[in-house]
């Protein structure tokens, strides 16, 4: 049979693709993220929101038995707020619905203390809705905080609390729309009002029986990620929004207590919280919660202590570098609204974010890995500059610690380096270098740990040079990394 010179070249071209179809891709390592995990992985950074009976009462912790009256915001914005945050590059918002005090911000048939008996609105009003429904007009992904210790039930401590607290949390997933994460804090048993019994109350290890309540939630929202000790994201062990170096996605299911407990477990389960565990049989990333404030409710005292700008990017680099989440608290005031200072501190640290990562460097870049998987083009180099985080570089199984050279064609000036691993393959890179070609020699200006879903390298001053070199120098198993990219002089920072 005679074929066409056409025909001919579209066959040994499909041939072409066809055997880089066929290369296997590389066996994931060890444990892995769930679909919910990795979605969740890509959001970055998001808000708190803590607003509740203290921001009118001036406390931290409420203690149960605050008047329902004193909640009342003079001018409530939710898109006010959302516009703020979103300004602020925050991808979702996680409101304390219910914070410690027990105050529900929606009404409740569980509770009397709840918004219901507010002045707000004539009791009217429902927050929850409110802000539930600015968030995802603005595209922002929206989550609930739900305390388990309430201090104002008169039932906490016993089991008739459980079913209660469990239809909190149904009421919450059922009418408010799509939830991306349920927040859990470990603040448990101590003092409080209990229905006027005036008590302190103790519980023990297994007292709330998360099993259950989990059950619920996935249930309900699916795709809910859930963070607490039984959940599926990990607290960082700090309320400073740091994470360690390295930061392992991964974590042991025995070790889950820790963060209930993270206060006592001392330095030793801090640790633990903020570096993860190396080969864990979980894959249960950290999650970065600080304030831009001291406290995490508005005080007007603390008004002239916001985070600068500065400060903010510095935790960016110091979570979401690390491959952890930042989860950026910003208390709306007596108004029910951002204070000023606050969204411009906010909005000057996203500014300059987006100044840093505008433009990369790399884009046009000549790369030339040490080896690409099978000779495949389906696992080659270019991959790393396709934005896409599902396709990825991979070496040949034997290859542990290949190089990449990065040739820029000219001379740039950068001093911000991103890496990221294709993580629906585990974690699998424990240590790296980066070089850069000056005097006709390499010169090593990095080096780094864990990289996971997004690690983030700032060199102390820019570096001028048309080429540079990646190594891995420890790793397992074979590389597999999806994203790279090189950005602007460090000049951009400040
Ligand atoms: C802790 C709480 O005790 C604080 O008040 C705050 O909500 C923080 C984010 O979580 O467990
Ligand atoms: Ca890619």
């Amino acid at each position: 049979m005679q074929i066409s010179r056409r025909q001919f070249v579209v066959t040994s071209a499909s041939s072409l693709l066809f055997r880089g179809g066929h290369t296997p891709a590389p066996q994931p390592y060890g444990a892995t993220p769930s679909k919910r995990q990795l979605e969740w992985h890509e959001l970055e950074t998001y808000a708190f929101l803590h607003f509740t009976v203290n921001t009118f009462t001036d406390k931290e912790w409420g203690y149960g038995d605050e008047d329902p009256s004193v909640f009342n915001p003079t001018d409530f914005d939710p898109d006010g707020i959302v516009r703020d945050l979103k300004a602020g590059g925050m991808k979702g918002v996680i409101l304390t619905c219910k914070h410690h005090d027990g105050f529900c911000l929606w009404p409740t048939k569980t509770t009397e203390h709840c918004i219901r008996n507010s002045r707000w609105r004539d009791g009217k009003g429902d927050v929850v809705r409110d802000l539930s429904r600015a968030a995802q007009s603005a595209g922002l992904k929206f989550g609930v905080y739900v305390s388990p210790w309430d201090r104002s039930n008169a039932t906490y401590g016993t089991p008739e609390y459980l079913p209660l607290y469990r239809e909190q949390i149904r009421e919450l997933l059922t009418n408010y729309g799509p939830i991306f994460e349920v927040w859990f804090d470990g603040a448990n048993g101590g003092d409080g009002y209990y229905g006027g019994a005036r008590e302190k109350r103790t519980i023990g290890p297994n007292y709330y029986q998360w099993d259950k309540t989990i059950a619920i939630i996935r249930q309900l929202q699916r795709e809910a990620v859930i963070f607490g000790e039984a959940g599926d994201i990990r607290w960082v062990g700090n309320e400073g929004g740091i994470a360690g170096e390295p930061c392992w996605d991964t974590f042991e299911p025995s070790l889950a207590r820790i963060q209930a407990d993270a206060h006592d477990s001392g330095e030793g389960g801090m640790q633990l919280l903020m570096h993860g565990v190396r080969n864990g049989s979980i894959w249960k990333p950290a999650e970065c919660d600080v304030s831009i404030r001291p406290g995490w409710f508005w005080h007007e005292s603390q008004n002239t202590q916001v985070k600068t700008p500065e400060q903010l990017i510095d935790l960016y680099f110091k979570s979401v570098g690390r491959g952890a989440s930042l989860l950026l608290n910003v208390p709306p005031n007596r108004k029910g609204q951002i204070e000023r200072t606050d969204a411009d501190s906010l909005l000057q640290y996203q500014q300059r974010i987006q100044q840093i990562f505008a433009n990369n460097l790399a884009k046009s870049a000549k790369l030339l890995p040490s080896n690409a998987r099978g000779g495949s083009r389906q696992f080659g180099a270019h991959n790393l500059l396709d934005g896409d985080r599902a396709t990825y570089w991979a070496t040949d199984d034997s290859v542990l610690s290949p190089t990449l050279i990065v040739d820029l064609g000219a001379t740039k000036q950068f001093a911000f380096i991103r890496l990221r691993e294709a993580i629906q393959l585990g974690q699998r890179i424990e240590g790296f270098s980066i070089d850069v070609w000056q005097n006709n020699a390499w010169n090593e200006v990095v080096t780094g740990t864990s990289i996971g879903s997004c690690r983030l390298l700032r060199l102390p001053q820019s570096v001028v040079t048309s080429k540079l070199r990646l190594r891995v120098t420890q790793s397992p198993v074979c590389t597999a990394l999806s994203e790279l990219g090189l950005f602007g002089p460090a000049s951009l920072a400040i």
